[in-house]
């Protein structure tokens, strides 16, 4: 019996000795902060300042700071709005180029307090990020370097002020998710009354190193985002997609002439398509207002993207390996226009019935080329991006086939790449078993953290498969979905 039990437990040590252990990881890998912000997939950029009262776009940083006067002013409206348009995060404008801080800052006088709003007592950025934290969506600031307020700007002292700014926000409004920096500088402006033109050297003015060093200590979960990174790059349009090929790997070019990339100064015409092979994982956010401008202006009530646009730039952003960044403008009120919550509402609605219900749950799902039982083709359809199938060492090019019992019917297709083993795949093709042959009938390249592929029309089948056509190395997928598309 001894003789049994310790052969018994030698072959099991055995088996569970040369289980596969994971595919090793390639190429340039997402940090922690990252993953958690590829989760965020569609967030809100609020822009409400003394701008919106003087129904611009760019504050020049001479407006009176008492027209600022939002009197039905409420977070948690405008944040439920968002929520409901699926929205999972909120980057609030602490700061637009106009220079007016919506928090009570040490650092200048041009800020909330010097406004009728909460009879010179609020703080907005508070109001906002409170509102966040009761409705689970995470919170971020935008906190724009160039101010045409500040007499000071142009010299030392208002970087030092600007870092300053940055501490008080990254002190008072608890974790952020992402520190959000803009890249238009300098120019004509206000500076306190002098009416000038004041232009900055790009690459040395702002000392980025040493205030991304400052995020980097202080909010060590805040993705920065700026035209070349360092966590979250520019997508290259605020048109809100990127290119059909978007890499989240990133070598930002220097502009012509340049040795150094620093943000404002490199050619972005690679921005949308990421790098190949680059060297940091550098993913692409997609920003747009959801309105005509940034900020609200009441001419513009009638260029509201409808739910339907919406829905289409997620695909593009999204569904190509990115985030969706929608930019939000409460009107003088301090409220959502009743056509932007009712778009958003309806973009929300059309997100979640489509994604509603994955068809591959129903298939049974099989792969030759199956690395072994703990990456199993389960994972892929057991909504938890943490486990993953993936192909064995030698294999490359595998194929996953799906089996239904009855005919699906689909017309979006998500794959997603298990990304903290990197990006891997180079393209996939997809083929439905129709009169006893294969019919491709979609093709991608670059997946990622998400590849949703929405097909021209709605394919029935019984039998899918998923080859890989070009990988440098074994693949790994977290998850594949068919899904039907709704309509609003
Ligand atoms: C740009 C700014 O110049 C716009 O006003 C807006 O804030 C947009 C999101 O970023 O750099």
């Amino acid at each position: 019996m001894k003789i049994l039990f310790a052969i018994i437990s030698t072959l099991l040590f055995s088996m569970t000795s040369v289980a596969q252990p994971a595919p090793k990881p390639f190429g340039a890998l997402p940090s922690d902060r990252q993953l958690k912000w590829h989760e965020t997939e569609v967030y809100g950029l609020i822009h409400f300042t003394p701008t919106t009262f003087e129904n611009k776009e760019w504050g020049y940083g001479d407006a009176d700071p008492k027209i600022f006067n939002p009197t039905q002013f409420d977070a948690e409206k405008i944040v439920t709005a968002l929520k409901a348009g699926g929205l999972k995060g909120v980057i609030l404008v602490a700061k637009h180029h106009d220079g007016f801080a919506l928090w009570p800052t040490q650092t200048t006088n041009y800020n909330i307090t010097a406004s009728p709003f909460r009879n010179g007592k609020g703080d907005l950025v508070k109001e906002v990020e409170q509102a966040c934290r009761k409705y689970g969506l995470k919170f971020g600031v935008y906190c724009s370097p160039w101010d045409r307020n500040n007499p000071v700007y142009g010299t030392p002292a208002y970087v030092d002020a600007y870092r300053t700014q940055l501490k008080e926000l990254y002190t008072n409004y608890g974790e952020l998710f992402m520190s959000w920096h803009d890249g238009a500088n300098g120019g004509d402006g206000y500076y306190g009354g002098a009416r000038t033109t004041k232009k900055i050297d790009r690459a040395t003015y702002y000392g980025w190193d040493t205030t991304w060093a400052i995020t980097r200590k202080m909010q060590p979960n805040a993705n920065i985002f700026s035209d070349i990174g360092w966590d979250v790059r520019w997508v290259g349009n605020e048109r809100g997609f990127a290119a059909e090929t978007s890499w989240a790997t990133f070598t930002p070019v220097p502009a012509e002439g340049e040795s150094k990339t620093v943000p404002g100064q490199l050619d972005d015409k690679q921005n949308p398509f990421g790098t190949r092979n680059g060297n940091n994982w550098v993913p692409a956010e997609c920003d747009v207002p959801l309105r005509k401008g940034w900020f609200y202006h009441p001419e513009e009530k009638d260029k509201v993207k409808s739910p339907a646009q919406l829905f289409d730039l997620y695909l593009k952003s999204v569904g190509r390996g990115g985030a969706l960044d929608l930019g939000i403008a409460p009107d003088t009120r301090g409220l959502l226009a009743e056509e932007d919550v009712r778009s958003l509402e309806g973009f929300g609605k059309i997100l979640n019935a489509s994604f509603k219900k994955n068809m591959a749950e129903l298939a049974t799902i099989t792969s030759k080329q199956t690395r072994g039982k703990a990456f199993s083709t389960k994972n892929l359809v057991d909504d938890n991006t943490k486990s993953y199938w993936a192909s064995k060492d030698d294999d490359h090019l595998p194929e996953i086939v799906f089996d239904w019992k009855e005919e699906v019917e689909f017309d979006l297709i998500r794959l997603r790449e298990f990304i903290p083993l990197g990006q891997r795949i180079e393209s996939v093709e997809i083929a439905s078993f129709e009169n006893g042959a294969w019919k491709k009938i979609a093709t991608a390249t670059s997946i990622g953290a998400a590849r949703i592929i929405l097909l021209d029309s709605p394919v029935k089948s019984k039998k899918v498969k998923i080859n890989i056509v070009s990988s440098p190395v074994c693949v790994t997928f977290s998850e594949i979905g068919f899904y039907k598309k709704s309509e609003f």
